[in-house]
């Protein structure tokens, strides 16, 4: 049976993105490397990888009723992941409360057979990739509050010119 790469990932809105993009263009000239495509910034929850299709249908289903927790996570730094050759912004911290929802997430998928990786959770968006420094620069753009309610399950797709992510599900906000 054919499978689909899949993620669980928190999407920024049109501003957000724009402002990581500009996070991104200013720390290119130091950390060099490819910037991401503004519209696949996001910052993911959880990656399953090849999935059955069958699961893949079942997760579609059951992603709107898995209501995440509103919260906010502060970008406020640039990181460097040295071995992928990734630049990444994210929080200094992991709030808490994000921390939970990751947990939550993956207790949830437990029950679709999945488990969660072993290393700790470290929430990133990643802003450039192949770089040629192992250090990021040393400052970060003022912070911004990313504030989320929501989660989307994405499908990350080999095209001629490199990936291309396909939103497949949203989960709801919780009733206000
Ligand atoms: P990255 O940006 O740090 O590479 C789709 O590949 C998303 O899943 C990316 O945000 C990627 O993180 C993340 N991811 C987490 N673990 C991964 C893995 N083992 N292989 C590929 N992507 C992974």
């Amino acid at each position: 049976m054919s499978t689909l790469r899949l993620f669980y990932a928190l999407w920024p809105d049109t501003a957000l993105a724009d402002t990581l993009a500009s996070w991104a263009a200013r720390a290119q000239p130091h950390s060099k490397g490819r910037p991401m495509r503004t519209e696949t910034l996001h910052m993911t929850l959880a990656f399953l990888g090849a999935v059955e299709q069958d699961i893949a249908a079942e997760l579609v289903d059951a992603t709107p009723y898995h209501r995440l927790l509103p919260g906010a996570v502060p970008i406020d730094r640039y990181g460097v992941f040295a071995r992928p050759r990734i630049l990444w912004a994210g929080p200094q911290h992991t709030p808490e409360p994000l921390q939970a929802s990751h947990d939550g997430l993956w207790l949830w998928l437990s029950a679709f057979g999945f488990t969660p990786p072993p290393q700790p959770f470290r929430p990133h968006v990643t802003l450039l990739r192949n770089i040629e420094r192992p250090e990021p620069p040393a400052d970060a753009p003022p912070p911004v509050t990313w504030r989320y309610d929501r989660m989307v399950l994405v499908a990350s797709e080999s095209t001629d010119g490199g990936s291309r992510y396909r939103v497949l599900a949203r989960s709801r906000p919780q009733p206000g």
